[in-house]
């Protein structure tokens, strides 16, 4: 028996809403994937849409945290990182790089920061500059259209966009130190919507998309992630685990729709995870 892949998942845990850890645990123990949780911070909803919610930062506990990690000796097949709410927690990130970053250790940065052409309400210039040299460390990188802009300091554009916009980004994002950069929110036309790659290795984009949803649905970002993360670490090409990740987040919003949850309540991954399962075969 091969032993499990493990990952070592540093995001928040907020309570309601469904994100971050609350998505990225379920969808990567599904895959078949152990992962332990860096929890840096409790949050009792997400900050989108929500008001009043508390935020229990756990930045000094970290250190403690990870320290007692290295006495165990503990090893990584991948370092996944989100939602960072300060500047100290991503040098706590790169630092848990450093120590934890072994030859084939995959480093998957989804950098969290907003949506829109909008940053969210506690990320600051100073974060998104900290955010710009973690980046650069990434083997993959996962950032929405307005995270890119931030990252690579050019105004935001709505869309719709050209195969020569969305590949000038790509390559952009490995100019900053990515080997692997991941768009998503990508469209070329009305109808569809999905997710570009690039990758340092091979002299090629790579595009997914689905029919596109109207409407703005909370934590599709840590679905796709997670999923993309689950492909990827199943032996996965990156075109396939593109291709599974913008699939079963389409299929997760089209149910969601259906059930009729309110948007900011997260989507339905629950119910996708058993095709998840079949589309890596792991049944
Ligand atoms: O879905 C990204 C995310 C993660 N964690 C927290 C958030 C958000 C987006 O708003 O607020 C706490």
């Amino acid at each position: 028996m091969l032993p499990l892949k493990r990952v070592a998942a540093l995001h928040d845990i907020s309570g309601f809403g469904k994100c971050s850890l609350t998505v990225a645990l379920p969808v990567l123990s599904a895959a078949g994937i152990e992962t332990c949780p860096v929890p840096t911070a409790v949050l009792s909803t997400h900050t989108g849409e929500f008001t009043g919610f508390t935020y229990r930062d756990l930045t000094t506990d970290l250190p403690a945290y990870i320290h007692h990690w290295q006495t165990l000796g503990l090893h990584f097949d991948a370092i996944y990182s989100g939602f960072l709410g300060s500047k100290q927690q991503i040098a706590i990130l790169k630092d848990f790089c450093k120590k934890f970053r072994e030859e084939n250790t995959l480093v998957f940065v989804d950098p969290v920061m907003g949506d829109n052409g909008k940053l969210y309400s506690v990320y600051t210039p100073e974060i998104c500059a900290e955010m710009k040299q973690l980046a650069a460390e990434a083997d993959i990188l996962v950032p929405n259209m307005t995270e890119a802009a931030f990252l690579l300091d050019i105004p935001y554009q709505p869309g719709p966009y050209s195969k020569d916009y969305i590949q000038y980004i790509l390559t952009r994002l490995l100019d900053l130190g990515a080997k692997t950069a991941v768009l998503t929110g990508v469209w070329l036309e009305e109808k569809h919507l999905g997710a570009a790659a690039m990758s340092r290795e091979e002299d090629k984009t790579s595009y997914a998309f689905s029919p596109k949803v109207s409407g703005m649905f909370h934590g599709t970002g840590d679905v796709f992630s997670s999923l993309l993360l689950a492909a990827i670490l199943n032996d996965c090409t990156l075109e396939e685990s593109i291709h599974i990740a913008v699939d079963l987040t389409y299929d997760a919003i089209v149910i969601t729709k259906e059930i009729g949850t309110a948007p900011r309540e997260g989507v339905a991954f629950e119910r996708i995870l058993p095709c998840l399962i079949n589309r890596l075969h792991l049944k």
